[in-house]
């Protein structure tokens, strides 16, 4: 055992073998531990007892069981997957267990007293990218995926693990360099005082990128909404329908209904899906102006606070009823006028921009539904397309953008390309960092301590 450990000691830091379970925690029909790193295999073989898995090929399974010293453990699968073609470039084992937590943390004390020791958040993904597996973009996109809850979501992150915003940078990035190599031949030629008066190659190459530049930094406001799901709270006054209309959105009894005004005290908020997007509800207390309930006037100050933090305000009224009070106090706000209890009014005059429904009876809800989304979704959502849900991301560039409207203000008042190279440099280097190419310990802890454990 101690010579594992000492080999552990020798190699560099982000060789020694780190160990996690990959599976959530709880029990589970199975679990999953993994190990990366140069004692990987040694470690499981140490473990394994029913043939030398170091013998093994590559991307093969074992089936058989884990023994530590005389206590047997479990009957596992081991997946083998040697380097450098495994997710981190390293040899990596995937140790498929049955899900009690009691096996899996026999399993990681057993490959810990090998001389495996504990990855940290990330660590896996981390290692993948420092043995250029992939790039920094497509790294935090795992983890974007992982903590994906709604389609929309998964699929931008997907977009960008499968290289599509790395491959829009190196698109950029060549553009610059083709743009930097035209300047040089410039450069080379002042002495001899030819003047090179078409720019217009270099205008283009500049337009092209500032331009694909300028779309990513706008698809943040989409992917942001992506992100963070959008909030829409359901105001009104009481007994208009609104803890109604959130249990038919959600298709469930969620919140408590009753004929009497002034039932919802407190704020209820459940999040659905409509095409792919999260949409979070919030039912509020309904709003009136005199009541002596003090739990009631608490109810209507937090609905008020509710109004202000969402996104859209669906204003609930009756047929009969008009509520010019509520609308104008929520004029400043995304919002959409919905008539309820349409069942109750026989021969109802229907106006424009507004959405009538039977909350009760659950009809209008598609009309509701696609409305909001509309409201809040103006353009058709392109998956081909690189959606920059990240503000990191958004930061450079912001920066590059920056640099490259300096350079064609340069350009146009035709200085001297020396001037120019600064700023083309600059782009360069912003590029680099959003890859990973130029990077430091600060950006890549702030990277990776989104992930989880064993990932
Ligand atoms: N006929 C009819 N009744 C409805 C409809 N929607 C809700 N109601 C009834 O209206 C009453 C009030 O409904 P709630 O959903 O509790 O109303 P609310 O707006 O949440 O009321 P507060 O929480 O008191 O502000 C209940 O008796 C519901 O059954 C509808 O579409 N048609
Ligand atoms: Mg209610």
């Amino acid at each position: 055992m101690f010579y594992l450990c000492q080999m552990a000691n020798d190699i560099s830091p982000w060789q020694d073998t780190i160990v996690a379970i990959a599976t959530p925690p709880g029990a589970g029909a199975l679990g999953i531990i993994r190990l990366s790193g140069s004692n990987a295999i040694p470690i499981i073989n140490a473990l394994f007892i029913c043939k030398d898995l170091a013998k093994q090929a590559s991307h093969t399974l074992h089936v058989g069981y884990l023994k530590e010293g005389n206590d047997e453990i479990d009957e596992v699968v081991v997946s083998l997957y040697k380097n450098p073609k495994s997710y981190t470039g390293e040899d990596v084992v995937e140790i498929s267990s049955h899900g009690s937590p009691a096996v899996l943390e026999q399993i990681i004390h057993a490959c810990i007293h090998l001389g495996a020791r504990l990855a940290k958040a990330g660590e896996f993904t981390q290692r993948a990218f420092l043995n250029g597996k992939m790039d920094l973009t497509q790294a935090e996109s795992v983890a974007d995926l992982i903590a994906s809850n709604s389609r929309a979501q998964q699929a931008a992150a997907l977009h960008n693990l499968k290289g599509g915003f790395k491959k829009d940078l190196i698109d950029i990035r060549e553009q610059l360099i083709e743009f930097s190599a035209l300047m040089e031949l410039e450069l080379d030629f002042a002495e001899e005082d030819v003047e090179f008066a078409d720019r217009t190659k270099f205008q283009i190459l500049l337009s092209n990128s500032l331009q694909k530049v300028n779309e990513l930094i706008q698809s943040f406001q989409l992917g942001n909404v992506i992100t963070r799901g959008i909030k829409v709270a359901i105001i009104g006054k009481p007994n208009t329908g609104k803890s109604t209309l959130l249990n038919s959105l959600l298709n469930e009894e969620r919140a408590i209904v009753s004929p009497i005004a002034g039932t919802t005290r407190d704020t209820v908020e459940e999040s659905i899906s409509i095409k792919g997007i999260l949409f979070h509800f919030i039912d509020t207390a309904g709003i009136r102006n005199h009541t002596n309930d003090e739990i009631e006037q608490f109810g209507i100050k937090r609905s008020l606070e509710k109004i202000e933090q969402a996104d859209v305000v669906l204003l609930l009224i009756e047929p009969a009823e008009q509520d010019e009070v509520l609308e104008k106090s929520i004029a400043h706000k995304n919002y959409l006028l919905v008539v309820n209890k349409t069942d109750l009014a026989a021969d109802l005059k229907k106006k424009d921009n507004r959405i009538y429904i039977s909350a009760r009876n659950k009809s209008g809800i598609d009309t509701l539904t696609n409305a909001l989304y509309d409201k809040v979704i103006h353009q058709e959502i392109n998956t081909e397309n690189t959606l920059i849900t990240n503000t990191r991301h958004l930061e450079h560039l912001k920066k590059i953008s920056y640099h490259l409207e300096a350079i064609q203000a340069q350009m146009n008042q035709a200085l001297s390309t020396d001037l120019i190279a600064p700023d083309i440099k600059l782009c360069l280097q912003h590029i680099g960092e959003l890859t990973g190419t130029i990077t430091n310990e600060n950006v890549l802890d702030y990277v990776f301590s989104k992930f989880c454990i064993g990932k």
